[in-house]
């Protein structure tokens, strides 16, 4: 029976340990193969892992803040406490309510958020630290770590990825528009430290420990847009122009007086900005790395690459051919015109549950998943959507076997695991 073959495949393999877990922990809607991530030690984290992209950029960004940035702006250079070893599993409180996140904002949602249990998350963003440091006195700070989201899946996109917040509070009450002068002063001047940094080739090997001057370069490829966060104002995201493509890397503003005044700083004597920054975004860019996944690589063809210090371009060893699986299912995201009562089941389907089921089955060998099609039956109103997933080792050749066996325990786990939302 598919109850049998599902029997064997749960006897092995990580998607099998998730699956059984997702059944038996009601609260917790943590797969084990990401919990076991979040609870590595510090020095395992890839923002720790000396040669590691992201390891490198964050000392080369936390460089700019030490030394360059005071010096650009002709004061002394202010001391930035750096963290980056800080626990992933955070309160709600921190990840949250301190920074004015609305009990009904959707990246709340188990959908989006993973919960421990009610109270206990792991961190969604690195600003669930920032009022917790503002208390404990600091006033100019990095922190960098990982953190975690179900999210959709794609070359950009991966539930565990690595930010940086950065935090400057200013006694002297300085004017809004100054503070946001200030912090996009400092940014633009990040990226252009960033973009401006030499790139490795044969005939240089050696770490530089200081970018170009501006003179020589042509303007770099950033832009700005509006945005909103509940915990800044005047909120801005910093845009960077790769493939043809804008890719967004960053957000920040200007700190909300009840965030400081959460933070035990007294918002009638100073102002302050913040901004939290996707290291995998900024990595893909400056090292050339194609595809979100590849960081976590152990390929040695990957990870030769990388060097200390170095910003390199990586060339990609091979490109795989991609096994495309389509799959279309029956949502209920409204109440049946149908049943008469018009009652919902409280649990609606989400995107990211798919994604997240694809991901426990499929690991990395899966790229991408894309709804490719809809349909709403003029009858009963109910939505019929094809995704295709798209399977792709980033490492190595995939057989038809082992990909039709995954895409039979996808459809296996939809029937079981969804079958209150969703129905093939
Ligand atoms: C935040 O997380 C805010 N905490 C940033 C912030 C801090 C704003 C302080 C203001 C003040 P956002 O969800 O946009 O914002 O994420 C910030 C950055 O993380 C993004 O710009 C992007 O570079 C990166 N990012 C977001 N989601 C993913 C993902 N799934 N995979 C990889 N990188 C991601
Ligand atoms: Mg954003």
């Amino acid at each position: 029976s598919t109850h049998g073959t599902l029997a064997r495949h749960l006897s092995r393999g990580r998607g099998a340990r998730a699956l059984r877990a997702q059944s038996t922990i009601t609260k917790s809607n943590i797969p084990p193969h990401i919990l076991e991530k979040a609870k590595a030690t510090p020095s395992e984290k890839l923002h720790n892992r000396v040669h590691h992209p992201l390891c490198t950029l964050r000392k080369i960004i936390e460089a700019y803040f030490e030394n360059e940035l005071g010096a650009k702006q002709g004061r002394p250079p202010v001391q930035f406490a750096k963290f980056h070893d800080l626990p992933p599993i955070v309160s709600t409180r921190a990840c949250f309510d301190e920074l004015l996140v609305a009990p009904d904002h959707p990246s709340r949602r188990p959908t989006d958020t993973y919960y421990l249990d009610e109270a206990t998350v792991l961190r969604a963003h690195t600003t669930a630290h920032d009022t917790e440091l503002l208390r404990q006195g600091y006033r100019a700070f990095l922190v960098t770590g990982d953190v975690y989201r179900r999210d959709s899946i794609d070359k950009k996109h991966y539930p565990i990825f690595h930010q940086m917040d950065g935090v400057r509070v200013f006694a002297d009450a300085p004017s809004e528009a100054w503070v946001l002068e200030d912090l996009k002063e400092t940014l633009y001047g990040l990226a252009q430290y960033l973009f401006r940094w030499p790139k490795n080739s044969e005939a240089d090997k050696s770490p530089r420990t200081s970018a170009l001057s501006d003179a020589d370069a042509a303007p770099i490829p950033v832009r700005w847009v509006d945005a909103e966060f509940p915990f800044t104002r005047h909120s801005l995201e910093l845009e960077v122009l790769w493939q043809g493509d804008w890719l967004e890397v960053l957000g920040c503003g200007v700190i909300q007086p009840d965030v400081l005044r959460a933070g035990d700083v007294d918002p009638a004597k100073h102002s302050g900005w913040a901004f939290g920054l996707g290291l995998e975004r900024l990595a893909m860019v400056l090292f050339d790395v194609p595809d979100i996944r590849l960081f976590w690589s152990s390929d040695k063809r990957f990870i030769k690459q990388f060097q200390d210090g170095v910003i390199t371009q990586f060339q990609p060893y091979s490109k795989y051919p991609p096994v495309y699986k389509d799959v279309s299912m029956w949502v209920k995201d409204q109440p049946e015109a149908s049943d008469g009562n018009g009652s919902t089941s409280g649990r609606l389907f989400h995107e990211n549950d798919l994604c997240e089921l694809v991901r426990n089955l499929a690991g990395d060998l899966v790229e991408d998943i894309s709804r490719v099609d809809e349909f709403v039956h003029p009858k009963t109103k109910r939505r019929s959507i094809c995704y295709r997933i798209t399977y792709r080792s980033p490492d190595r050749s995939l057989t038809d076997e082992e990909i039709n066996r995954i895409q039979n325990q996808v459809r296996e786990c939809i029937r079981l695991e969804m079958s209150d939302v969703a129905e093939l």
